[in-house]
Order: structure tokens, then C-alpha cells, then sequence
């Protein structure tokens, strides 16, 4: 997967987080089930379950609980200051010079990897989803470029999963991607261009397909972006923008086949949401999640779950794999590494310990 391949756009409205939150008797849970009859008894019976760190859900704690929902609270108040206007004359760059700038600045700011996509329209939503006051809203304002990071997530908080310090390590991985991105934004548009920071609850984009595109890694069977160095156990930020920077291309190590080996994610899966085989969507053969099964199950334990990560190994301590140049075509390399890490790592997980403050 080294090339880009036509993909169909996505609108957010059907994103199992804008369906999670139609209320019965709203323009948009009429608008929405008008349109797909077929969802609304599945939507309508996860809806009907206790909320996430709600006390009737199966890792509550009063005391720990809030300190995955705090996190949240400040995300929605700062969610305002995402778009702003350019501030003042622009400053001439050259792009080679402000891509190195951005990148440093942004590792500075806590980033572990960083990159530069030219966007492409299958990186937006067609239609804004996520809240009633957008609820619909074309997006075709789409900046020329991405700058995309990844923040790596604490691994002793995500080995956890899907116990409530999993969802308490997502949330500060939130928080530090947020961070970054406004520092950036605002960065931008001190310079005089446009910049918006794609945060929790405030995307146009879905961040791993920019991810991928932008160096970062790939998407395998879990269908979320992995890369080599810490596996899935990164949280993603995006800032677009309409200053000129300098892209970087797709960067592949082998997951694909890697994937096709040795399928953990979807063994361990709670909410069985990951396949065993490829499907073809919209032309493309590839591993489909299934949102509605994973989200599903999220309301059970009422933390986001994060299975999916923490037993991928490359997001975890075995740092073999971050040194291979390439899976691709190597079997027995990889099944070679894939032993060595059922062996050594991922049985010793087993005896998982919280930190002794939760
Ligand atoms: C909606 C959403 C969900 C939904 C849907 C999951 C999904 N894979 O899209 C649910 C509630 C199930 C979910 C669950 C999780 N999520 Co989530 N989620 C989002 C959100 C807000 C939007 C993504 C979206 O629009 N999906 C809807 C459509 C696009 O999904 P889709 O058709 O299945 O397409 C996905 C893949 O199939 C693949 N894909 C699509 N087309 C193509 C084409 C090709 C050629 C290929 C190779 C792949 C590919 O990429 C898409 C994105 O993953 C993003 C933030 C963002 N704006 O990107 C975070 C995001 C994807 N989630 C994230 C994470 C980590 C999780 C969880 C692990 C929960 C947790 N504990 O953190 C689980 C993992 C579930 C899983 N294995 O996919 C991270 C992923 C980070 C990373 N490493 O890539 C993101 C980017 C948030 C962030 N800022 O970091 N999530
Ligand atoms: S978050 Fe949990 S339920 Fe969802 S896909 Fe990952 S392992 Fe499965
Ligand atoms: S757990 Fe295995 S199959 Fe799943 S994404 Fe990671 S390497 Fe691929």
C-alpha cells in the first residue's frame, strides 16, 4: 500500500459518535433515520445504554471515572478557538524552511512523529455530523495541506485496556494532541494563513487516512493508523492550512503482511468488531471495523475499550520491530518475530498492573 488509491468520501453524520448523540424528537434524529430506516433500531438500542463512566457500567469508579471526563470537559470549552482568522500581513516563506520549522516546533511541543500531506478530497467529511448547530453543513473549504502527529500514548495506562486507566490515558493523548495543534494553528496564523486544528469533537478530516499520507505508517486490520515505531498506541491531530509546505509520501513497512499473519486485534477484539478476512469497500479489498459492534461494546464498559492497541505488538516494549526495514514479502521474518513476541511479551502482559495512584 505505498500508492494512494481513489477512496469515497465519508460524511460524519454516519460516524457512530454523531449517531450516538440524535435525540428522539430532534430535526437532525428525524433527518437523519429518513434518510436510514435501516439503522435506527440498532442506533435507538445503543443509545438506551448507560452512558460512558456512567455508574451502571462495568469498570465505574466514582473517584476515577471524572478523570477521564474532566479531560473531555476542557476539550468541548476550547473547541471555539480551533478557527480563527489570520492575524495581520502574511509572511513570506520558503516551503523548505517553514516544514522544517513546523515539524521541529511541533516535536518541541511534545509531537513524536510529524508529517506533511497534500489533501485530497477523501481526507474531508462531505458533510459536517458531529453537533446539532453544524449538523449537515457542506464542508468544501478544503486547505491545500495537513500537517498530521502523533502523540505517543502511555503505555502502562493503555496495557490496561479496556479498564477505566485506558480511557484516562486516551483522554491526556486528547489533550496533548489539542495542545499541539492550537500551538500550531495560532503559530500559522501569527504568520498571516489560514489554519485550523482538527481536535476531539471538532474534525473535518479523518486523521489516519491523512496520517498514512503523510508518512506517519499504515492502516492495517485494526483500521486505525499504525506505526512502526509505537504501533496504534498514538493519539492523531491535524492542522490544515493554505501555507505552501512541502509534502511527504507514503511511507509502508510490511504491516500489510504482517496483518495477514498475525491477526491478535481481531482475536482479542470484546466487541468481535475486527475481521478475520478482507472485504471490498467501495473497490478497495481491505479489513473493515465494524463501528456499530465497537461502539456498542464501549457502552458496556463504559471506557472506549482500546483492546485493539494494547495488544498490537508493535505498540508494544518489543522494540525489535521498530528496527526491521521491511515486513513486506517476509514470512519468515515474521513469523519469527511474531514467536518471539507471543513469548516473551505478550504473555508476561497478561499480569497487568494499574499504576498503585488508580
Ligand atoms: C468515528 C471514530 C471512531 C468510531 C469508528 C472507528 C473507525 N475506525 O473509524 C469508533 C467509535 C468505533 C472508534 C473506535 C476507536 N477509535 Co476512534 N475515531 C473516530 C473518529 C472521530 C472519526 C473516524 C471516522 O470518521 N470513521 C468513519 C469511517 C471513516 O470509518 P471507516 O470507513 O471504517 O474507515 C476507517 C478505516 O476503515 C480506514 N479506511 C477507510 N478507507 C480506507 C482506505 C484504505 C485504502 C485503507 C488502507 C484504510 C481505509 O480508515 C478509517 C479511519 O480509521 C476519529 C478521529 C478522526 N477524525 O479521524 C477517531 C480515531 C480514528 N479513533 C482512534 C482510536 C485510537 C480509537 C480506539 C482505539 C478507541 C481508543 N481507545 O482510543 C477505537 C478503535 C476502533 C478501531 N479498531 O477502528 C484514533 C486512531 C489513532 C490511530 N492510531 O490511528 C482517532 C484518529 C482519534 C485520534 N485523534 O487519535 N472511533
Ligand atoms: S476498541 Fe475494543 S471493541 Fe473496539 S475494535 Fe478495538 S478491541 Fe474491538
Ligand atoms: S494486532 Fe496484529 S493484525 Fe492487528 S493491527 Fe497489529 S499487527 Fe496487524
Amino acid at each position: 500500500m505505498t500508492e494512494k488509491k481513489k477512496i469515497e468520501r465519508t460524511d460524519e453524520r454516519d460516524t457512530m459518535f454523531a449517531r450516538a448523540a440524535y435525540k428522539e424528537g430532534d430535526d437532525n434524529y428525524k433527518d437523519y433515520y429518513l434518510r436510514n430506516p435501516d439503522k435506527k433500531d440498532l442506533d435507538d438500542s445503543i443509545r438506551k445504554k448507560p452512558d460512558l463512566c456512567a455508574p451502571e457500567t462495568k469498570y465505574y469508579d466514582p473517584l476515577t471515572g471524572p478523570m477521564a471526563e474532566a479531560p473531555f470537559m476542557f476539550l468541548n470549552d476550547i473547541r471555539k478557538l480551533c478557527k480563527e482568522a489570520p492575524l495581520g500581513k502574511r509572511v513570506e516563506t520558503d516551503p523548505e524552511v517553514i516544514t522544517h520549522k513546523i515539524k521541529e516546533y511541533a516535536k518541541y511541543y511534545g509531537a513524536n512523529l510529524v508529517g506533511i500531506t497534500k489533501m485530497d478530497k477523501y481526507h474531508y467529511y462531505t458533510h459536517q455530523g458531529r453537533h446539532n448547530e453544524d449538523y449537515g453543513k457542506v464542508i468544501h473549504n478544503h486547505h491545500k495541506y495537513g500537517i498530521v502527529f502523533a502523540v505517543e500514548m502511555d503505555q502502562e495506562m493503555i496495557n490496561q485496556a479496556p479498564a477505566m486507566p485506558e480511557i484516562i490515558g486516551t483522554a491526556k493523548g486528547y489533550v496533548d494532541a489539542a495542545i499541539i495543534g492550537m500551538v500550531l494553528a495560532y503559530y500559522i496564523r501569527r504568520l498571516g494563513y489560514e489554519a485550523l486544528n482538527h481536535m476531539d469533537g471538532n474534525y473535518l478530516v479523518i486523521a489516519p487516512l491523512v496520517a498514512r499520507d503523510g508518512g506517519l505508517g499504515e492502516i492495517g486490520r485494526n483500521g486505525i493508523l499504525t506505526t512502526q515505531k509505537y504501533g496504534s498506541r498514538v493519539r492523531l491531530g491535524v492542522v490544515t492550512t493554505d501555507l505552501e509546505l512541502m509534502p511527504d509520501s507514503i511511507k509502508a513497512f510490511g504491516l500489510q503482511d504482517f496483518c495477514e499473519a498475525c491477526k491478535l486485534c481481531s482475536k482479542f477484539c470484546p466487541g468481535k468488531a475486527i475481521p478475520k478476512e478482507k472485504s471490498t469497500e467501495d473497490d478497495i479489498h481491505r479489513w473493515q471495523v465494524n463501528q456499530e459492534k465497537c461502539y456498542s461494546k464501549w457502552r458496556d464498559f463504559g471506557t472506549d475499550c482500546g483492546v485493539c492497541i494494547s495488544n498490537c505488538p508493535f505498540s508494544s516494549e518489543f522494540n525489535v520491530l521498530s528496527t526491521i526495514n521491511s515486513f513486506k514479502n517476509n514470512e519468515a521474518l515474521i513469523h519469527q518475530v511474531f514467536q518471539e513476541y507471543q513469548d516473551k511479551y505478550l504473555r508476561k502482559k497478561t499480569k497487568k498492573e494499574k499504576p498503585d495512584w488508580l
